[in-house]
């Protein structure tokens, strides 16, 4: 028996002294599919144009060498991250990751663009979710896509917007998992519009546009997400929270939260249990904002765990596509995936571990002292000895072990690019 296991043991007889099966908890964290984002792996260059600038829209910081250039390379270094991450998960692609050798423009794209990204994602049994891409291209024109005031504006990124559904439907009739698309917009202005309210309009209007087809929803489900303000459109978004509630519960679609598009005081986690009496699924963007909206890595703090136990005390998770939205290059980026991932499913095993129904029997009785106490020596309790024997019995390596292997892979592979 190695000491991974003898420590379960014990870990899993101190969890059974307050009423909680870890056995059952191991099973229950395998369900958990992750949707990691290969924009992490290129710095949200994509495959569209050779030169592969950020050129508006969108923006990343840092230059650590080693990024994939190419979809092999792409592949190459997402794969590495997939072995190091215990259970099977999704890929989040975004439209410009497409792979063709012919010169396709965002309007033009069909699913045989993306045909080599299913044929890898069939032999590794992964999902893949999806992403229009509204930025970094020259048809976003003076910040605006969707909502812009011109027509050929608009009509060409409703164009893309209907196209990468179909992209998207094919994603899940061919891996037999549905496709989350997530619809995400730059739109807005850096100083005090006078109309806040024609763009918005314009927005909902190309919205239905795009979604008057109707699709599968075993293959593929649209979610949109909002957001608060971004560098250059500081004093109006016009995809704002109030928007998306609103288009999202008039239309089913999926919401998607993202962590970092609030105030910085304002959290995601305290936002799912209302969202989830009104809405239908929701889709999580995973992500750490310093100050704003950063999307550092994501590391295990106290509003992931804060999320983390919305979903499983609030038996949310049939109901919510996790997925991770954050771009470093200034790390590893193979490091920041594993580290992102990894966290993401510690802090859900970590919820698992807590004896729910006892501690909303403790606050219904109104006892907080006991419910104050209970949380905080719950913080004690071994659940890293599960965390690591789960990663045993899924053959990834434990604890720091990681780490080797990509700094061995940094060597032998990021390095020579
Ligand atoms: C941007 C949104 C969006 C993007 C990706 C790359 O603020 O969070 O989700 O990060 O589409
Ligand atoms: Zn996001």
């Amino acid at each position: 028996m190695t000491i991974i296991t003898e420590k379960y043991l014990l870990a899993k007889e101190k969890y059974q002294s307050i009423g909680v099966d870890t056995d059952k908890v191991l099973k229950a964290i395998d369900q958990v599919k992750i949707s990691m984002q290969c924009w992490q792996g290129d710095d949200i260059k994509g495959f569209l144009n050779p030169d592969g600038e950020l050129t508006g829209g969108i923006s990343v910081t840092g230059d650590y060498p080693g990024a994939a250039r190419t979809p092999d390379e792409l592949r190459q270094d997402l794969e590495k991250a997939y072995s190091l991450i215990p259970g099977k998960h999704k890929l989040n692609l975004h439209a410009i990751y497409l792979d063709t050798d012919e010169a396709v423009n965002l309007d033009e794209i069909e699913p045989r663009h993306y045909e080599k990204w299913v044929q890898w994602a069939k032999k590794l049994g992964l999902g893949i979710d999806f992403n229009p891409t509204f930025f970094s291209h020259p048809m976003l024109k003076d910040g605006f896509t969707l909502s812009s005031a011109d027509d050929s504006v608009r009509e060409f990124w409703i164009e893309h917007g209907k196209r990468t559904r179909r992209v998207a439907a094919y994603f899940g009739q061919e891996l037999g998992q549905t496709s989350i698309n997530n619809f995400w917009v730059p739109d807005g202005f850096k100083d005090n519009p006078i109309d806040r309210l024609a763009p918005r309009k314009r927005l909902m209007e190309s919205l239905d546009e795009i979604f008057s087809e109707k699709m599968n929803k075993a293959y593929t489900l649209d979610a949109i997400e909002s957001k608060l303000f971004g560098i250059g459109v500081e004093s109006y978004t016009v995809g704002s929270h109030e928007f998306y509630m609103g288009y999202g519960l008039t239309r089913d679609k999926v919401i998607c939260m993202d962590a970092g598009h609030y105030h910085p005081t304002e959290v995601v986690s305290n936002k799912l249990s209302s969202l989830s009496l009104f809405g239908n699924d929701i889709l999580l963007h995973v992500s750490r904002p310093v100050r704003w909206d950063s999307d550092h890595v994501v590391i295990m703090d106290d509003e992931l765990m804060e999320i983390a136990q919305e979903l499983v005390r609030n038996d949310l998770l049939e109901r919510t596509y996790i997925g991770l939205d954050f771009f470093d290059a200034t790390i590893n980026r193979v490091a920041a995936w594993v580290i992102g991932t990894r966290n993401t499913q510690k802090a859900l095993l970590k919820a698992m571990l807590e004896p729910i129904q006892e501690l909303k029997k403790i606050e219904l009785d109104g006892d907080y002292t006991t419910r104050l106490a209970f949380v905080e020596e719950l913080k004690d309790f071994p659940f890293a000895d599960v965390w690591n024997y789960y990663c045993q019995i899924k053959n990834v390596p434990v604890g720091m072990d990681w780490l080797k292997e990509v700094k061995q892979y940094e060597d032998e592979v990021l390095s020579k690019r």
